[in-house]
């Protein structure tokens, strides 16, 4: 994960489509806790300089990335979000046992997005060590919540598109 083109930020440019309309749940890890943070602060900034309304970001937090798919299946049962941002970092070096951890994140993603229908997107960071978290949460290699945020919008408007069109 490094290099020119893993700069994850700027993904939104030439992009234009009503987002003012978009009711967004975002799940945030709190482990690690200053990167998610970044995280967060990026994919708001993003979403709102996208045109989504800020009181429809709905914020909500978990202990750790494990529990991010069932934090999205909770927003995407209970409120009326068009889409989850699930935002999390799992740092290998730091995390004994990084690979259950991570595949059991990306999966349950997965599933929560394909059981519910809506889209639910995976911000998450697997960096090796702390400062390639930093590096990607608002450093040298830019801000995965930007990417999160801009991700997110395409995908609702994807949909929208697709069920219109039936
Ligand atoms: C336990 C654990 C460890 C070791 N490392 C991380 C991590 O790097 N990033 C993260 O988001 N969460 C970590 N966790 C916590 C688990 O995701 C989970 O919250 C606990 O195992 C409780 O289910």
């Amino acid at each position: 994960m490094s290099g020119k083109k893993k700069n994850l930020s700027g993904l939104n440019s030439g992009f234009i489509t009503d987002a003012s309309d978009m009711r967004i749940g975002v799940v945030v890890s709190e482990w690690n806790g200053e990167i998610t943070s970044a995280l967060l602060k990026g994919a708001v900034d993003t979403m709102k300089s996208m045109g989504v309304e800020e009181e429809k970001i709905h914020v909500y937090h978990v202990p750790g990335s494990f529990e991010l798919p069932m934090g999205a299946k909770l927003l995407a049962a209970n409120l009326k979000v068009d889409a989850v941002i699930c935002l999390g970092c799992i740092i290998q070096g730091e995390t004994r046992h990084f690979e259950f951890i991570s595949n059991a994140v990306a999966n349950g993603i997965t599933k929560v997005a394909l059981d519910t229908g809506i889209p639910v997107i995976f911000g998450i960071l697997t960096p090796g060590n702390y400062q390639q978290a930093k590096d990607r949460a608002g450093g040298k290699h830019g801000n995965k919540g930007d990417e999160a945020g801009a991700t997110v919008i395409k995908m609702i408007k994807l949909k929208r598109e697709l069920s219109t069109n039936k």
